[in-house]
């Protein structure tokens, strides 16, 4: 298993690798091993996004990048966007102040991991601020200012981003301009001066608009079109637009496709910006099912057009979402659960990204159980069987997601760092021929809870 990836284009793991979801509640419970039923091939995404040619990004939060949450984003994704750390009220809360640490901290991860990052966002009228939005500035200021910030800010990461979010969020849901600080001000040019200031603070950067609620054809995104339109006629450097697709579990638009294939013929990319697909609390297998299909359908609809360049989640796990504290009683909108178990959404974004949606023929797979757990420890075992090929040595590998630690382990030597267990097979028993299996156990310490995670066999 790695724990990086230095590259979009690294192929995935060719053996097929399961886990065992075992609940274990009762003290000493004997749990037997088995197999998941089908399910796409396991990622790593980025693998499957590159092998696509498209983008397979999440938000990130910066301070977060440490641990399991740092892991799976390295690994998972070749595209970060900060989620906040980018905003104007993040890197210049006093005036003339400016403080770069996350925004920094999430460039630096992405580059130590051969990611791209999407600068998100230089001209929005939230989180802005507040000696900006207080402010009282005659139309000059105002331009000079948003001028100023841009070049500061694109300049400081120019060369490093692929992407700049120029202008978040212009219309209004009819299709009219918000009015917003920018536009009071400036009037509607204000995003023509945006893109433009952009480009000259870094010609290499791909200058975007963004918006929500513009994913099918409507009347909001018809007024995006337009802008578009006169922009890219007037030569106004625009190269995409980025459709947020913050959805509801049921309502993927009917014409999402047919809309981002629109834009692509004005002769623009097109990027699911910020998807997430929320229910409501509690989940249960027939929402997450539903949530899998239409984050399925999403990732299809950007896959089937060209200039469709990628897909980024906002937030992987529901534990870094901004769903629940936005609409009370809703959630799990993410790919990963809270413990970042992935959720059937994870499988169905491999599987639209190409991944297997049965297990090949001749393959390998792993299967953790926990055999029996008292208060603060636990028995656990991997058995790696093969049906119709074979192995002459092999690696196990997981990440633990709630705090356990191997303590010892026999039939394999395994190691921990952070949450990253790594076991290899001992001297005796690296082959599995087809048809057979070998299994090795260990003890591991616990508190809270003890989740079984996935393992990947390499
Ligand atoms: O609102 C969802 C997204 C819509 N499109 C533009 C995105 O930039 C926006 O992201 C969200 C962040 O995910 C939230 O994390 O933007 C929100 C603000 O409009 C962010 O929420 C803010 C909270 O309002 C603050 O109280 C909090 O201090 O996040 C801040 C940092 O955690």
């Amino acid at each position: 298993m790695s724990t990086s990836r230095t590259s979009p284009s690294r192929s995935s793991l060719r053996v097929r690798c399961t886990a065992l979801f075992a609940g274990l509640t009762a003290v000493g419970a004997l749990l037997a091993a088995g197999t998941t039923g089908a399910h796409a091939a396991d990622g790593p995404l980025r693998d499957l996004a590159a092998a696509k040619g498209k983008v397979m990004g999440t938000a990130v939060t910066g301070s977060k990048l440490t641990g399991t949450y740092g892991e799976i984003a390295g690994r998972e994704f070749n595209a970060l966007t900060p989620g906040n750390a980018m905003k104007w009220g993040s890197v210049e809360p006093v005036r003339g102040t400016f403080d770069w640490a996350e925004a920094d901290r999430i460039v630096d991860f992405a580059e130590a991991h051969g990611q791209q990052v999407r600068g998100h966002t230089l001209v929005w009228h939230s989180q802005n601020p507040g000696w900006l939005d207080n402010g009282t500035w005659t139309p000059a200021q105002l331009g000079q200012l948003m001028k100023d910030h841009i070049a500061t800010e694109v300049g400081r990461y120019k060369g490093r981003l692929a992407t700049w979010d120029v202008v978040n969020e212009p219309f209004n849901e009819d299709g009219t301009y918000r009015q917003t600080l920018w536009y009071n001000g400036l009037g509607a040019d204000y995003i023509a001066q945006a893109l433009t200031a952009a480009r000259a603070a870094d010609p290499a950067a791909r200058l975007y608009i963004n918006d929500y609620n513009v994913e099918g054809v409507n009347a909001k995104s018809t007024a995006l079109y337009n802008l578009v339109k006169s922009l890219k006629e007037r030569g106004v450097p625009i190269d995409g637009v980025g459709l947020q697709a913050h959805l509801i579990v049921g309502q993927v638009p009917s014409t999402l496709q047919q809309n981002i294939q629109r834009f692509a013929d004005l002769g623009v990319d097109v990027a699911i910006t910020e998807l997430d697909i929320r229910m409501q609390l509690p989940s249960d297998s027939a929402k997450l099912t539903r949530q899998a299909a239409d984050y399925k359908a999403v990732v299809n609809a950007c896959v089937a057009v060209a200039r469709c360049v990628g897909v980024t989640v906002w937030g992987f796990t529901d534990s870094d979402s901004w769903i629940p504290d936005t609409f009370p009683g809703q959630g799990a909108a993410t790919p990963y659960d809270e413990n970042y178990a992935p959720k059937p959404a994870y499988h169905a974004i491999a599987e639209a990204l190409g991944g297997t949606t049965t297990p090949p023929t001749g393959a390998c797979t792993a299967a953790y159980s926990v055999t029996s757990q008292w208060d603060t420890g636990f028995t656990g075992q991997v058995r790696i069987a093969c049906t119709g090929a074979a192995l002459s040595s092999w690696k196990a590998g997981w990440t633990f997601g709630a705090g356990q630690r191997v303590t010892q382990a026999w039939n394999a030597a395994c190691s921990q760092s952070g949450a990253v267990v790594s076991c290899s097979n001992a001297s005796y028993n690296g082959s599995v021929p087809s048809g057979g299996s070998v299994t090795f156990g260990f003890n591991g310490s616990w508190s809270g809870s003890n989740p079984v995670p996935t393992v990947t066999l390499g």
